[in-house]
């Protein structure tokens, strides 16, 4: 298992509920490295465009506008194996069927506003990363 870089992002609710911190530290715990963060609020151009791949989907609409309430922390982050670990620490994307002691199953309201986001691939993560942070931001400097 090599180092490897993930996106990732505290949502809105999260954001907007006081958790973002806790979420953060959750992180940390668990050997992440943060790279690069930044906080930021998504336009419906920015967040449509993230999200294209849900485009044809019928809560696409929905999930849009709960990504542009508020604003949303931005991260890349660094350990062994990220990309999986992430989503094993993230927990089922509907939080009714996330394991205990997961960011989802602890600080989610539901399948739309569950809080974290973490790439599902290297394919996706590269493309998520370039999307929020330039070469100079991922330098690790
Ligand atoms: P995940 O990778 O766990 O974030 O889940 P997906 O890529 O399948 O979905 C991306 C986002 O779409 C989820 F985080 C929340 C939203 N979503 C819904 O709102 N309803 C659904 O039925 C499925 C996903």
């Amino acid at each position: 298992m090599s180092v490897e870089r993930t996106f990732s992002i505290v949502k809105p609710d999260a954001v907007e509920s006081g958790h973002a911190g806790e979420i953060l530290a959750c992180l940390e715990l668990e050997g992440f490295k943060i790279v690069a963060l930044r906080m930021t609020r998504l336009s419906k151009l920015q967040a449509e465009g993230f999200y294209a791949v849900h485009r044809e989907r019928p809560f696409f609409a929905s999930l849009v506008k709960f990504m542009t309430e508020g604003p949303i922390i931005a991260m890349a982050l660094e350990r062994e194996d990220a990309i999986a670990k992430l989503r094993e620490l993230m927990g089922a994307t509907n939080p009714a069927n996330a394991a205990e002691g997961t960011i989802r199953k602890r600080f989610a309201e539901s399948i739309e506003r569950n809080c974290i986001h973490g790439s599902d691939g290297p394919d996706t993560a590269q493309v998520e990363l370039a999307y929020f942070f330039s070469t100079l931001d991922l330098s690790g400097n």
